[in-house]
C-alpha cells in the first residue's frame, strides 16, 4: 500500500535517484521524502530546485503487470490537484507532468522505470511542490510556491498525508479503468484539443492546433502537416 512505508532524510540527492538505486530493497508502496534534495532532476535530467521548505517525495511501485510509468504520473498529479482543491487552491495540469498556478510553475511529477523487456521491475515516482521555500532568483517569473500565495506556511507532512491518501483512492479506483483517469487528467489540463500553440521548430516561432492530445505525445498540425511532439515550450 503507498506509504505503508515511510523513508526520510534531511538531505538527499534525490528521492528518485534513491529509489531507483535501492528498488530490491523496499516494498512496494515505500515513500522516500527529504526536507532538501541536492541534486533533484525532471525529465531529461533538468535540475529540479529543492531547497528546504519544499515538498520533495517519491513512491516505489513493483506492479504485476506491464503499465505504463506515465500512468502514475497521472495519477498523481490528480492527486496533487485534489488535494490542493481542498484548501480552495485551483491549479491545471500542463502537458504532460506540471502543476500549474497564475501562469507560473508549482509542482512537477516525474516517473521513471526499471524494466526487463516489456515488463516493469520497479517505477519511481517523484513529487516535488514548492510549498514553504524560497523560488531561486533565475526562476521568480516561471515559478511560484503555496507560501506565496497563501501568505502562510503549510505543513509537509499534513500535505504528504493527504496527497497519498488521494493517490490510494484514485489507484484503487482506476486501477482497472486507466482510461476514466486520463479523461479526468485531461478535463485538468491547460490544453485542449483544438487549441492553437506556440511552438519553437528549428530555431523558429510557429504556430500549431492541437489535433489529440494522450499521455505520451501531443499530435499538432503545423503548416498543414501533422507531427507529434514530446514537450512543448517552455518545458
Ligand atoms: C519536472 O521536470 O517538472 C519533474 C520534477 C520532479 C521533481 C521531483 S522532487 C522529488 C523527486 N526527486 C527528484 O530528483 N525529482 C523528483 P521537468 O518538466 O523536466 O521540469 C524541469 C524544469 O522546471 C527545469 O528545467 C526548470 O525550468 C523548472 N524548475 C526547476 N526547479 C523548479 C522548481 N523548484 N519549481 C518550479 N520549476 C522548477
Amino acid at each position: 500500500m503507498i506509504g505503508e512505508k515511510i523513508v526520510s532524510f534531511e538531505t538527499i540527492n534525490s528521492t528518485n535517484r534513491f529509489l531507483m538505486e535501492n528498488h530490491t530493497n523496499y516494498p512496494d508502496g515505500t515513500v522516500v521524502v527529504a526536507l532538501k534534495q541536492t541534486s533533484g532532476y525532471g525529465r531529461n535530467k533538468r535540475i529540479w530546485y529543492s531547497p528546504k521548505g519544499g515538498l520533495w517525495f517519491s513512491v516505489l511501485f513493483k506492479p504485476r503487470k506491464q503499465i505504463e510509468p506515465s500512468f502514475y504520473t497521472r495519477l498523481f498529479s490528480v492527486s496533487v490537484v485534489r488535494t490542493l482543491e481542498k484548501f480552495k487552491i485551483h491549479v491545471n495540469i500542463k502537458w504532460p507532468n506540471d502543476i500549474y498556478l497564475y501562469g507560473r510553475k508549482l509542482a512537477g511529477v516525474l516517473s521513471e522505470g526499471i524494466f526487463e523487456g516489456k515488463k516493469p521491475v520497479a517505477i519511481v515516482v517523484g513529487v516535488g511542490i514548492n510549498v514553504n521555500n524560497d523560488i531561486p532568483e533565475e526562476l521568480k517569473t516561471q515559478a511560484i510556491s503555496l507560501k506565496e500565495i497563501m501568505n502562510k506556511e503549510f505543513s509537509l507532512m499534513k500535505l504528504l498525508e493527504m496527497i497519498l491518501k488521494n493517490a490510494r483512492i484514485l489507484l484503487r479506483k482506476y486501477t482497472k479503468k486507466k482510461e476514466a483517469l486520463t479523461r479526468i487528467w485531461k478535463r485538468y489540463l491547460i490544453q485542449k484539443e483544438g487549441d492553437i500553440l506556440h511552438l519553437r521548430e528549428g530555431g523558429q516561432e510557429k504556430l500549431g492546433r492541437i489535433v489529440k492530445i494522450t499521455s505520451d505525445y501531443l499530435l499538432i498540425e503545423i503548416d498543414g502537416e501533422i507531427k507529434k511532439i514530446y514537450s512543448i515550450f517552455p518545458h
